[in-house]
């Protein structure tokens, strides 16, 4: 496991400290188990993928060069305004404005790597297996996939369970997303019940575990950098899919393609991307971020800073009660009345009301709410709101979702900084 400290350094410092590892970690191939790089003088179409597209020049590149692109924010080509938190592994969160269409577009789907995605990868030739306690194991490729199972469209919402985790107070380590690592993007794929119904499952199986064909940190090849799972009875939902489309196109490099798993309202880290394998188990998956403090919370509210002792955790299932303000922008200046909009979500469940406050919570106004799209999909909602005088003001969102739950105040605070579903706040200033 690399410490925090190893997660967090940069591409060029990377190979600066140990070209060997980094040309390993970038090109060295899991799903093929040939390492080759720079070092060993990787051929063009594998630069070329990594900067976005083809290098005229490349020939010249001095051995060993690493591409200016892939240490700056240039590792964000084919996205739009994503700020980005750390370049190795790439993690990049959408700002709450540029969330503003109902159904997120490719360019803003934020993007959370655990590691190093997989280069030179081809829709044609990709595959994956599913296998362990299954009648049946199946090898299929992405034509398999759409020739023997009905292709679905869904709208889907994947959030980070660490979403928010930047207001933690003591703070959690970790990447500090504010409020940009959700989206609801449209999914096109199969349905992951229909794949695991035609491999026959065992009446033993308790769990799926997923794998993955990115590179751990180290550039380990034998090492994955997270491999998930899901209770077999969420895994056998309607509305989880295997994808291989993204918003009518193709999926974004670094948002899994050309195959990913999407479980809407669940931690995002149970949608693997670029997806190479589901193993069926018949004991709760012990995988690389499954265990320890990773996408799990204490089983009992604690207190701020508190030390938690391991056993005490529990895997987070469904996300909770959440919205965001996408419009106005924070900080924008508003005329008399406004048009404020957003979205809002709850795993597993849909929302019953949204409500704004302009006066720091003392009364709320209703938002007219449109019901979801499809379930796993975000609620859009929009209200006229008027500021009776010039001045500084906040807008508050509040969701409330079917079971009741209503959106808090204040944090629970946890030790890894999940599951932060406060308010949405904005401020404005109204003329
Ligand atoms: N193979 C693989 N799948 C992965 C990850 C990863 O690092 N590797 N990150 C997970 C996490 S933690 C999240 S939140 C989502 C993010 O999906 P996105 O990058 O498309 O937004 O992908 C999940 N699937
Ligand atoms: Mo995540």
């Amino acid at each position: 496991m690399p410490s925090d400290d190893r997660a967090l350094e940069r591409v060029s410092d990377f190979f600066a400290r140990d070209p060997e590892a980094a040309d390993a970690a970038f090109f060295g191939r899991r799903s093929h188990g040939d390492r080759r790089g720079f070092l060993k003088g990787a051929g063009l179409a594998t630069m070329s993928a990594m900067v976005g597209m083809t290098i005229p020049f490349h020939r010249n590149l001095p051995q060993g060069l690493i591409p200016a692109a892939l240490a700056s924010d240039e590792v964000l080509v084919g996205k739009d305004g994503l700020r980005l938190l750390n370049d190795r592994p790439v993690n990049a969160e959408t700002p709450a404005h540029l969330l503003d269409d109902p159904i997120t577009p490719t360019g803003r789907h934020f993007i959370r790597n655990n590691g190093l995605p997989p280069v030179e990868v081809d829709p044609k030739t990709w595959t994956f297996t599913v296998d362990g306690l299954v009648d049946s194991p199946m090898t299929l490729s992405i034509d398999d996939l759409k020739a023997q199972f009905e292709v679905v469209t869904l709208a889907l919402v994947i959030e980070c369970g660490g979403n928010g985790r930047a207001a933690f107070d003591p703070p959690a380590k970790g990447n500090q997303w504010t409020s940009g690592a959700v989206a609801c993007s449209n999914w096109t794929g199969v349905r992951l019940k229909d794949v695991l119904t035609k491999a026959g499952i065992k009446s033993t199986v308790v769990y799926t575990a997923h794998e993955g064909a990115d590179v751990h940190l180290s550039g380990d090849l034998d090492k994955l950098p997270i491999s998930r799972g899901l209770p077999i009875t969420k895994a056998m939902t309607d509305d989880v899919l295997i994808a291989f489309e993204m918003n009518g196109g193709p999926m974004h490099s670094m948002n899994g393609a050309p195959l990913r798993l999407v479980v809407p309202g669940w931690p995002g880290s149970c949608s693997q991307k670029w997806l190479t394998r589901i193993w069926l188990r018949d004991q709760v998956h012990d995988g690389p971020k499954m265990t320890g403090t990773s996408y799990r919370v204490p089983n009992r509210p604690v207190a701020p800073g508190e030390k938690v002792a391991e056993e005490d955790f529990e895997i987070i299932e469904r996300m909770p009660v959440k919205s965001l303000i996408t419009t106005p922008k924070n900080d924008a200046f508003v005329d008399e009345t406004a048009l404020v909009r957003g979205h809002a979500w709850s795993g597993d469940r849909t929302i019953k009301s949204l409500d704004l406050s302009i006066n720091f919570g003392k009364s709320w106004i209703a938002a007219e709410l449109d019901p979801p799209v499809n379930e796993g999909a975000w609620q859009n909602w929009r209200a006229n709101v008027r500021f009776p005088k010039a001045g500084y003001y906040e807008i508050w969102s509040r969701a409330t979702d079917s079971a009741g739950d209503m959106q808090p105040f204040a944090i629970n605070w946890n030790p890894k900084g999940y599951l932060n579903n406060t308010m949405h706040r904005i401020a404005v200033r109204a003329a």
